[in-house]
């Protein structure tokens, strides 16, 4: 398989519009006619489709529509990443990533077609259909203390709503602390598990799994009422390859105004997007269970709800039942 694969399909990419002569390819590479068919031949194998004229050359007129390697690393070639895994099958991509961060020290994102045993909060299970979502995990390396990663899922919600937002023009809701709906459904669920010493948090895991092109029969059972995808909801096919990319650039934003910012900042545009507020709802974390309205988020991502019989309580994580 030919080496430059990887350049020559950034080439392309970057010239989509144009068509780009065999002999462009090989004088800009400096590599052989030959060795520019083999690797044009190789990406039509993963799902490339070539428009090819004579005397002209190629031009790329459509994407494969699994994950493909090496098109995600050139759409997140500016991402906060150094090292990009993309498989077509695993356990849970969180497993995964767990692994991986043993090895490596870098920030990496781990993403995968199909999980046989993708999970959510507790361990309950996430379902992940093949070719429609997006199940992705991906490993941070903050150096901060436990305190400050309360706010995490804080300023990641907000970056996977506007991700949303900025693609299908959708109203996304965030449903604290960790999920984002549409219309009342749940359209993404995310979870945060940390590695740290005594120095504090050196390793963040979010796994972060988003229904994407899924239609109502893909899901199963109470699924079917109680979950929604961006296709569902816009009615349109979505680019997933875009939407990974809208998302990683929204992720570095507030993942960097995180770092820096507290989380004051932008608790405005954080309960803009909140759907429980002036809300009774019943919150259950652990054996506690209340019935309740959220009359306050504290700076350290604290949730303050008044029950019934005006009793304030105080939350880091619960289970709403919206
Ligand atoms: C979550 O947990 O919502 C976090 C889900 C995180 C999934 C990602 S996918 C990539 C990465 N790898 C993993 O293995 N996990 C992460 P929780 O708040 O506990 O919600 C779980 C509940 O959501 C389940 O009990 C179901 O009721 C519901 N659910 C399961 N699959 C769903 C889906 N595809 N869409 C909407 N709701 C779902």
């Amino acid at each position: 398989m030919s080496k430059y694969k990887q350049e020559i399909l950034s080439y392309l990419m970057a010239h989509q519009t144009e068509y780009v002569s065999g002999q462009t390819l090989a004088n800009h590479f400096n590599i052989s006619r030959t060795a520019i068919w083999k690797a044009i031949e190789a990406l039509k194998t993963q799902g490339f489709t070539f428009e090819s004229i004579k005397n002209k050359g190629y031009r790329i007129t459509d994407l494969p529509h699994q994950w493909d390697r090496d098109l995600l690393s050139y759409v997140l070639k500016d991402a906060i990443i150094d090292q990009l895994y993309v498989y077509e099958e695993v356990t849970s991509t969180q497993t995964i990533a767990h692994e991986l961060c043993l090895a490596h020290d870098e920030p990496l994102l781990v993403l995968s077609e199909i999980q046989t045993s993708g999970r959510g909060r507790y361990k309950r299970p996430w379902s992940s259909q093949p070719n429609t979502g997006l199940w992705m995990s991906l490993v941070l390396h903050p150096n901060i203390s436990y305190q400050q990663i309360a706010t995490f899922n804080l300023f990641i919600s907000i970056a996977i709503a506007e991700a949303i937002k900025a693609i299908t023009h959708l109203e996304p809701k965030i449903k604290w602390p960790n999920d984002i709906y549409i219309n009342n459904k749940k359209v993404c669920g995310f979870l945060t598990e940390i590695n740290g010493d005594s120095d504090g948090v050196h390793t963040v895991i979010c796994g972060i799994g988003i229904n994407i092109n899924h239609n109502i029969d893909d899901f199963d059972g109470r699924l079917r009422q109680t979950a929604t995808s961006l296709k569902i909801e816009s009615k349109e096919e979505i680019d997933r390859y875009q939407f990974i990319k809208t998302l990683m650039d929204m992720i570095a934003h507030y993942y960097d105004m995180f770092l820096t910012q507290p989380f004051s900042e932008i608790k405005s545009v954080y309960k803009s997007y909140s759907m429980i507020w002036d809300r009774t709802l019943r919150y259950t974390e652990g054996n506690k269970q209340i019935h309740g309205k959220a009359v306050d988020l504290k700076d350290d991502g604290v949730l303050v709800v008044l029950d019934d019989n005006g009793a304030l309580h105080q939350f880091i994580s619960a289970d709403i039942e919206v």
